[in-house]
């Protein structure tokens, strides 16, 4: 058995979010572990299909997700949550919805240099021409946990010893 709760992933676009949380979710299942994996992929076209991303678009698209985050978690998954989730405030409220030692952040710091280079989707080029506005690092926001569980640099890591260090993690909280 395991304890349910949520892993938080938080960072900048390209910073390999969903590619660190895929990868664990994927030892995690080899394990038998129950998961379920929350990313912008699966959230932004069908619960949140509605918003975009201004502040407020944001908040309420994380309001959702720490919502059905907390719905999992009473179904007893081990939740893995893949978002930007720029603003501090933002990952208050969905620390919120959840039970107080059900919540683990990981702050994946790899730099906005790194990710503007790796640019998988040409977003970034787009930003700096002006022809996406709000965009995270270069025209909006980004702020930084402040005290994040684990800080993760793709760009001075490899993936195997990033999931070896979540799976770490999740034995001494007891969680796996
Ligand atoms: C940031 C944007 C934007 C703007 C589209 N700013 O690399 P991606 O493409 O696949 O991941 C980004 C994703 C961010 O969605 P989130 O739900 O994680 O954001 S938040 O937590 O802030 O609500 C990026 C794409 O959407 N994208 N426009 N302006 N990222």
């Amino acid at each position: 058995g395991h304890r349910s709760g949520v892993l938080w992933f938080t960072g900048l676009s390209g910073s390999g979010k969903s590619t660190v949380a895929n990868a664990l979710e994927q030892a995690l299942a080899e394990q038998g572990f129950h998961t379920y994996l929350l990313d912008g992929d699966n959230v932004r076209h069908g619960l949140c299909a509605d918003l975009g991303f201004s502040a407020e678009d944001r908040t309420e698209n994380l309001r959702r997700v720490g919502a059905v985050s907390g719905l999992m978690v009473d179904a007893g998954l081990l939740v893995l949550s893949a978002f930007i989730s720029p603003y501090r405030n933002q990952r208050a409220l969905v620390r919120s919805f959840l039970p107080e030692d059900s919540f683990i952040e990981v702050y994946i710091a790899t730099p906005l240099e790194v990710c503007e280079k790796r640019d998988v989707k040409g977003l970034y080029q787009k930003a700096r021409k002006g022809e996406i506005s709000h965009f995270t690092g270069i025209s909006d926001p980004y702020e930084a946990p402040e005290q994040p569980d684990l800080v993760i640099d793709t760009s001075s890591s490899t993936l195997q010893e990033n999931v070896a260090q979540l799976l770490q993690l999740l034995q001494q909280r007891g969680w796996i």
